[in-house]
């Protein structure tokens, strides 16, 4: 049987990185089975294009992946689908909290044929052999223990992810007509590919408004060090002889939760030589350690994403968020940026301690810490969070099914002290205000004693991550922008031509001059 597991688009941004739970399912399906994966975010199809491809194709079974924030875009195309008479099977978290949405019985149009609950690593076999056998079930979900939990995969053994063979080429950053050129500059940038790894899943802290401690359970899993390692150096001699880089996305939802196994992956990475560039995500308050700063900056972590969610202690109380505290984030963003880390800040606007001003206070706040990214989202209430079951309870769910009619930007719930308009201002204050030319001068400048690959990569990121909140997905968006932005553009071009020039020269003896930015 052909089997198309499809990510919808998520309608504002081309994703940066293609979805893990693909190429991990593909991994996991019986050889006699040959899978395709289209991500909607980076190859665009119509809902027409899609069927008259899965009936080309023959596809047997179509699978959707989606979270609540792209679910109503997901079931359109598992309409279109099911209307020409292909099966579709649907998984991911939003399926998992609402699985009678999907399956229509809550009085609501039926989506899918089936639905695959919670992680599917064990359980996916048998949906593809239940499917070439036309016997499919409406639910599948995982073996639970004496106690009715979910029995979750223990990632030891981990699934072979054949990176080094698989056609990642829809999922290339660098645009086709750039790539000749781009392969020749350094150690090749003809591709760029940015690749999701885990490392371990599940999270304890259970934020209110975080669906992870739910869905994957507080008892956190591992896999082994050499299991991650191995996949590490199979994806850094693709890179190599693709002559382009890929960076990793390591997509643990706490990288350091446990401080003593991170460091000890750590160190195999480095003596693995297994470095690649490297994001991930981890609470402010596990960073405050110096020698896992060090340990992070030497095998190649380069950006830190934060959730730092609100300077306002009141706010981290209500959502449960104590452990980390405001107070200390200047020293945690000022202890990366002196190895040359940044963070990706993230902000949520609309908790019930906000006021008008919240934005201008936030980013006045943030412009005093060593330059990031900062992104600003507002509270969402996701289902079978206890954020969702608080709000319901109170009344205040403004839109209970906000996922069904999706409006970026826009609560779902009334704030206590702000409206839902005014929250709606801050946070397109607080993106104007951040990602302005004049901030993006200031913050590169901030960063002036950094090596200049820093910067322009800084620089990089900081157009690159506007486009979250402001569309600029055409050609004449990305002009404007470069053009609003040509101080630093030039600045840092004419630096960095003269710090190749010299480098060419040293053998020479000859050495010019550049002012730096
Ligand atoms: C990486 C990541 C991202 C990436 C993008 C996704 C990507 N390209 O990978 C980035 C950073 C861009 C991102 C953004 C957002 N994210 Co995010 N993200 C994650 C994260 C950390 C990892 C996802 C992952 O790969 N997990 C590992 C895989 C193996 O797990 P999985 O995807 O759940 O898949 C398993 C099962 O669900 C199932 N399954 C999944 N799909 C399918 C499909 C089929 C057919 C079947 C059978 C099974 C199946 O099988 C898999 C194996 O067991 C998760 C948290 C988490 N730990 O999952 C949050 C998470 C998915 N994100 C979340 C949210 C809310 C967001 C944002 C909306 C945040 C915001 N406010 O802006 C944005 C929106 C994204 C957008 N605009 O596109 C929520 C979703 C909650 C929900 N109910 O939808 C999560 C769960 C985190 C949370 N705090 O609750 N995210
Ligand atoms: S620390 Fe992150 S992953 Fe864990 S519960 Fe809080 S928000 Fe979710």
């Amino acid at each position: 049987m052909k089997i198309l597991l499809y990510n919808p688009d998520n309608g504002i941004t081309r994703n940066f990185m293609p979805h893990l739970w693909m190429f991990l399912l593909q991994a996991l399906t019986p050889k006699e089975h040959e899978v395709i994966l289209i991500d909607g975010n980076a190859k665009a199809m119509s809902r027409e294009e899609l069927v008259k491809f899965c009936k080309t194709e023959n596809i047997g079974l179509v699978g959707i992946g989606a979270m609540t924030r792209m679910v109503a875009r997901a079931y359109l195309v598992a309409d279109s689908l099911r209307e020409a008479g292909i099966k579709v099977v649907m998984g991911g978290p939003h399926v998992t909290e609402c699985p009678d949405e999907a399956l229509g019985k809550d009085g609501g149009k039926r989506h899918a044929d089936a639905v695959a609950l919670g992680e599917a690593d064990e359980t996916w076999h048998l949906i593809v052999e239940d499917a070439a056998n036309g016997t499919l079930k409406e639910i599948y979900q995982p073996k639970v223990d004496a106690k009715g939990n979910d029995i979750k995969p223990s990632l030891q053994p981990y699934p072979h992810i054949p990176w080094e063979t698989l056609d990642l080429e829809q999922f290339s950053l660098v645009p086709k007509f750039l790539q000749k050129p781009m392969s020749k500059l350094g150690a090749g940038w003809g591709k760029f590919f940015v690749v999701p790894i885990e490392t371990g899943r599940g999270c304890p802290y259970g934020c209110e408004f975080c669906t992870v401690t739910g869905f994957f359970g507080d008892s956190i899993r591992f896999r082994s060090n050499e299991s991650v390692i191995e996949e590490l150096l199979r994806l850094k001699a693709r890179a190599k002889q693709e002559k382009g880089q890929i960076a990793v996305f390591f997509i643990d939802d706490n990288l350091a939760i446990n401080k003593k196994r991170l460091k000890s992956l750590l160190r195999d990475v480095i003596a693995a030589d297994a470095q690649l560039p490297w994001v991930a995500q981890i609470s402010a308050n596990l960073l405050a350690d110096e020698e896992l700063v060090d340990l992070i900056a030497d095998s190649g972590g380069k950006w830190i994403f934060i959730g730092m969610e609100s300077i306002d202690p009141a706010n981290m109380a209500d959502v449960n968020k104590t452990f980390s505290k405001p107070a200390n984030y200047k020293d945690v963003l000022d202890g990366l940026a002196r190895r040359n880390i940044y963070a990706i800040t993230s902000f949520i606007f609309g908790m019930d301690n906000d006021t008008v001003g919240v934005a201008s206070r936030t980013v006045g706040e943030i412009e005093s810490w060593s330059p990031g990214l900062p992104v600003f989202g507002q509270l969402t209430p996701f289902p079978s969070t206890p954020l969702y079951d608080r709000l319901e309870k109170a009344g205040r769910l403004h839109r209970p099914k906000h996922w069904l009619e999706f409006a970026p930007f826009v609560m779902a719930h009334n704030p206590l002290k702000m409206t839902i308009d005014e929250a709606k201002d801050e946070t397109f204050n607080a993106w104007s205000r951040s990602y302005s030319p004049e901030r993006n001068w200031e913050a590169i400048n901030a960063i002036k004693d950094s090596p200049i690959d820093v910067r322009i990569s800084h620089l990089v990121a900081r157009l690159f991550f506007r486009g979250v909140y402001f569309p600029q997905m055409g050609k004449m968006a990305w002009i404007k922008l470069l053009l609003d932005n040509r101080k630093p553009i030039l600045a840092l071009t004419k630096e960095g031509l003269t710090t190749w020039r010299n480098a060419r020269k040293k053998s020479r003896g000859k050495i010019v001059t550049s002012p730096t930015v």
